[in-house]
């Protein structure tokens, strides 16, 4: 069992699993919060709008009364004004009470005559319309709730709120702070819950502000008509109650979108296996689904086959092609890459075991991966299939690509025994690979393979033009036999023999071929020489 998830595509698939679960979850809960601070956000707004309308409404009906009880014929105090006083409370129901007021005292009023009147002390502020505010105040003898009056100065005229009127249409809810403030004053006119002054600071001569103080969210609205605001602030606790709210609802979604996405993920893993496990069985089986083709390579001067390279092609059981690109990484991958490679050899000699004996100078090319490279049996195994067959060492190429000689400790014990065998090491994809240069003079190889991404580029002024004739220089310096996979035109074999390139293969000389059509191939040179 692997505990790093490298090698192992269960514990991949496993903690993948566990993040397409958890992602939508997350992704949940962050939408039920947003969710929710808009919803409180819009609520705000929504309860700062009603106090507003709710002020201004008091704020029309001590208007409409004046206009009854400041006619110039009208007594103060008199039977007829107590009467106007009286009708117009019933009709403007918003207002507890109207009265008159004079130094201070309230000499009569909705309530009746105060005879020598109520002292209600001086007023707590003018305000911008001229009227005389008197902020929290009893009426001695009458009520201890604390009252806001509203004087016109020159009349006398006064209008007796309460103080929640504009308020207290908002029953259940009590953490939901309400208030109206006075703007000019800077008070608060009337308040329910808390009031932070800071908030004020926000409206700023503004018509609406909306922020979140840290702990609130605050909706502020200036009423257009008076010099007043209203506002509603809702605490970050309820914020919290409607996101679990919304979690509860949220939450079991994101749980259903993650099993859903499990489910995709673990049915496309089923498929990975499956296929994985499809190579397994067919390798065990030898039941010719894996087959080899072969690419031959000409000499560049005289256009003859002088080898070919064996490539390995995997057709299912159904008729599909499985490109080597997938098979063989996951092969890499799963350690089944051995038992490719030996299927490989077996394959060779058995497809052209006669055709080596006729063609003694021929050599087949074998792919060899990074951990057949670090298999120190390998070199044993393949000497003794050559053997067993009554071939000879140089029939046998081995491609190494780059990435096989990262670790050069280790190939190199492997390279060494298979050259002392006298089987030819070459390069594969040469260029290609990340590893140093330096191994190409400590490893001793025999071939250099130049990658068909570089022969591409012979004649074109890609950036990579020059990189070909430097490592045709390369090779040459270090007397190494140069291939050149994947020509295509005739302009880049005539380049490469030029520079003085000894082999090529590619798709202008021929494509990869089935073993006996190699042998016919050989056999019709081999006529017209
Ligand atoms: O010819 P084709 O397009 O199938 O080659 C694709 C890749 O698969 C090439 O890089 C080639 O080196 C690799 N490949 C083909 N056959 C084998 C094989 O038998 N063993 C290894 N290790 N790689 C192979
Ligand atoms: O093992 P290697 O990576 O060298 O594999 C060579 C690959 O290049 C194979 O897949 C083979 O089919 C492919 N190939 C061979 N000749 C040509 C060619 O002329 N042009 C192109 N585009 N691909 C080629
Ligand atoms: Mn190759």
């Amino acid at each position: 069992m692997h505990l790093t998830p490298g090698k192992n595509p269960r514990l991949w698939a496993a903690l993948a699993g566990v993040l397409v679960v958890a992602l939508p979850v997350l992704l949940a809960m962050r939408l039920a919060s947003q969710q929710s601070q808009q919803q409180q956000e819009r609520q705000a707004a929504r309860l700062a709008a009603e106090v507003l309308n709710r002020s201004n409404e008091i704020s029309r009906q001590i208007g409409r009364a004046q206009v009854a009880l400041t006619l110039p014929t009208l007594q103060p105090c008199s039977p007829l004004h107590l009467q106007l006083m009286a009708r117009m409370t019933a009709e403007n129901p918003l207002i507890v009470a109207f009265g008159y007021v004079r130094e201070d005292r309230l000499l009569c009023s909705t309530f009746g005559h105060h005879g020598a009147g109520l002292p209600i002390g001086a007023p707590d502020y003018r305000s911008r319309l001229n009227r005389d505010v008197r902020a929290a105040r009893p009426l001695p003898g009458i009520t201890n709730t604390q009252l806001v009056m509203s004087t016109e100065p020159v009349s006398g005229y006064t209008a007796i709120i309460h103080p929640d009127t504009a308020l207290n249409f908002l029953t259940g809810d009590q953490n939901i702070s309400l208030g109206v403030y006075n703007t000019t004053s800077k008070q608060p006119i009337a308040q329910r819950g808390s009031f932070d002054p800071d908030w004020a600071q926000h409206l700023n001569g503004k018509s609406e502000v909306q922020f979140f103080s840290g702990k609130h969210i605050v909706a502020f609205k200036h009423s257009d008509r008076y010099d007043f605001a209203a506002y509603a602030a809702i605490p970050v606790e309820e914020m919290d109650r409607g996101t679990a709210g919304l979690i509860l609802l949220l939450v079991p979604l994101g749980i259903a979108a993650g099993f859903v996405l499990a489910l995709l993920l673990f049915r496309y893993t089923q498929h990975r296996l499956s296929v994985l496990w499809h190579l397994r069985r067919t390798l065990r089986r030898r039941d010719d689904e894996l087959f080899l083709v072969y690419q031959p390579v000409v000499d560049l001067n005289t256009g003859r086959w002088v080898g070919a390279e064996a490539l390995m092609r995997w057709r299912r059981a159904d008729g599909t092609l499985v490109s080597p690109d997938v098979f063989i990484p996951m092969a890499e991958r799963n350690r089944l890459i051995g038992k490719i490679t030996a299927e490989v050899i077996r394959l060779f000699i058995r497809d052209l075991q006669a055709v080596l004996r006729e063609y003694p100078h021929f050599r087949v090319s074998l792919n060899f991966s990074a951990s057949d490279l670090e298999d120190p049996d390998a070199p044993q195994r393949l000497h003794q299939a050559i053997v067993e067959a009554g071939l000879r060492h140089g029939n046998v190429q081995v491609e190494a690509t780059e990435r096989g000689l990262l670790d050069a400790e280790r190939t190199r014990k492997v390279l060494r025994s298979l050259q002392d065998l006298g089987i030819r090491i070459a390069i594969d994809d040469f260029g290609t690979g990340y590893s140093s240069l330096s191994y190409l003079t400590t490893l001793k190889v025999d071939g250099l393979k130049i990658d068909k991404s570089f022969v591409e580029t012979i004649g074109t002024d890609a950036a990579t033009s020059q990189v070909v004739a430097h490592i045709i220089e390369m090779g040459k310096s270090l007397q190494l036999t140069m291939i050149a996979e994947g020509v295509e035109t005739a302009a880049q074999a005539d380049y490469l023999r030029a520079r003085g390139v000894h082999h090529a293969q590619g798709w202008l000389y021929a494509k990869p071929m089935g073993a006996t059509e190699l042998a016919e191939g050989l056999k019709r040179q081999a006529g017209s020489a």
